[in-house]
């Protein structure tokens, strides 16, 4: 028998007890420091750190309620779920992902590696560090994580079973409210609008038929597309960051879903800390964070093809044309993939403090109208994304359209 044979939600004077059970890293009776250090929305997240010889590990527990909002109960299989990707996604894309020591389905944890000798690169993009790996790191992630879960290269049963362990309704449900529904129509009166763009958020966004029909189209397209296993929650909050590493973490939104979908979160989060350069006045930073962009875009197809050719086992997936047609469908869902993450971030209950920290009120409105601009083009015009270019055009487009208006 164990205090921790029944789920409940730890404090850090639990977890040096709990790490001793379940782990055998650290010296009997030695000294554990332990701090809860969770900066999402959703999680709790100890740094135990063994005090005589700094040997580290993280716990990170699904709690009941979320963070965010104590009304929103999510399914604390989440953890599990996190775990098994993260197990996964070790298999294909070794180095770019924090190691899974052990997980517990009782307790909703899992004991990984500790990173803190990185940063979380949602903060170090806000104070303008540029990182020259990531779009290298970033897009071998995700062709060696998307790609090799498609029904293109996985043998199709092996695939179905892992569509049904990855089955993750309720985290998609938090996904096809705040990202396909709410930014629309404030339909359960949770959106976060600055009041000063309120006038032109109700004709950009509440009152654009067209958007919406696009938007329905997006939004039953993410929920039947079993194209592969997705992070599910891609931003650079996600990431952690230093100069010659990244690693990719937090995929408890995980789930079959469309591979635009992750790829685009990528893109848009480059143009949220290009709002913070900008406001900041940081010219060269704006410039690496829109060429990073583009080096998403051409290196995930470049590489994807690479991949492509070797992995692909499907007979009909071999077809002549087949695999620059299925890459141009996945840059298409990339488009809207950035775009409806730039208006949900503008306009939804979970924003990015890239541009909400920006402390001048001009500057603020501006770059959420940027954003929105950039977005419907993304969305409304998608088929006629193709290649990096075209997504930062699209983005200096927005920001003269913008300017222009005043
Ligand atoms: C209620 S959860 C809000 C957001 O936080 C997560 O990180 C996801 O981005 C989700 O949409
Ligand atoms: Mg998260």
């Amino acid at each position: 028998m164990s205090r921790f044979d029944n789920y409940f939600l730890m404090k850090e004077a639990d977890v040096p007890d709990y790490v001793r059970e379940k782990l055998d890293i650290f010296a009997p009776g030695s000294k554990l420091t332990v701090k809860e250090i969770g900066d999402g929305n959703l999680n709790y997240v100890f740094r135990v750190v063994e005090d005589a010889s700094g040997k580290s590990v993280i716990v990170k527990q699904a709690g009941e309620q979320l963070r965010i909002s104590a009304e929103m109960r999510v399914s604390t299989d989440r953890n599990r779920i996190e775990s098994e990707i993260l197990i996964l996604q070790h298999k294909y894309a070794p180095g770019l992902v924090p190691g899974i020591y052990r997980y517990d389905t009782v307790m909703c944890a899992c004991l990984m590696e500790d990173l803190s000798d990185h940063r979380l690169m949602r903060y170090a993009l806000m104070e303008h560090k540029t990182f020259p790996l990531f779009a290298e790191d970033i897009t071998t992630y995700m062709v060696n994580t998307l790609l090799n879960t498609t029904d293109v290269v996985m043998e199709h049963k092996e695939k179905k079973a892992l569509v049904k362990s990855f089955i993750n309704p309720e985290l998609c449900e938090i996904t096809e409210d705040l990202i396909y529904t709410e930014p629309y129509n404030d339909v359960k009166g949770r959106n976060i609008v600055t009041p000063e763009n309120l006038d032109f958020l109700k004709i950009e966004l509440y009152g654009d038929k067209s958007l919406h029909l696009e938007i329905a189209k997006l939004k039953f397209d993410f929920m039947n597309n079993a194209q592969a296993l997705l992070h599910g929650d891609l931003h650079t909050g996600s990431i952690f960051v230093k100069p010659d590493s990244t690693k990719i973490f937090d995929p408890e939104f995980a789930f079959f879903g469309p591979m635009g979908y992750d790829i685009g979160n990528v893109v848009a989060n480059l143009f949220f800390a290009w709002d913070n350069g900008d406001a900041a006045g940081d010219a060269s930073f704006c410039e690496w964070a829109l060429k990073t962009a583009a080096e998403v875009i051409d290196l995930f197809k470049k590489k994807f093809l690479v991949c492509y050719a070797e992995r692909v086992t499907d007979v009909m997936a071999k077809t002549e044309g087949f695999a620059a047609w299925y890459l141009d469908t996945i840059i298409a869902d990339t488009a809207a993939g950035a775009g409806t993450e730039l208006i949900r971030r503008t306009v939804g209950m979970a924003q990015v403090k890239d541009v909400t920290t920006i402390s001048d009120r001009a500057k603020r409105i501006r770059a959420e109208r940027i954003n929105i601009v950039c977005a419907k083009d993304l969305i409304m015009n998608r088929r006629a994304f193709h290649t990096g270019d075209d997504f930062t055009a699209s983005f200096r487009r927005a920001v003269k359209t913008v300017d222009e208006l005043k």
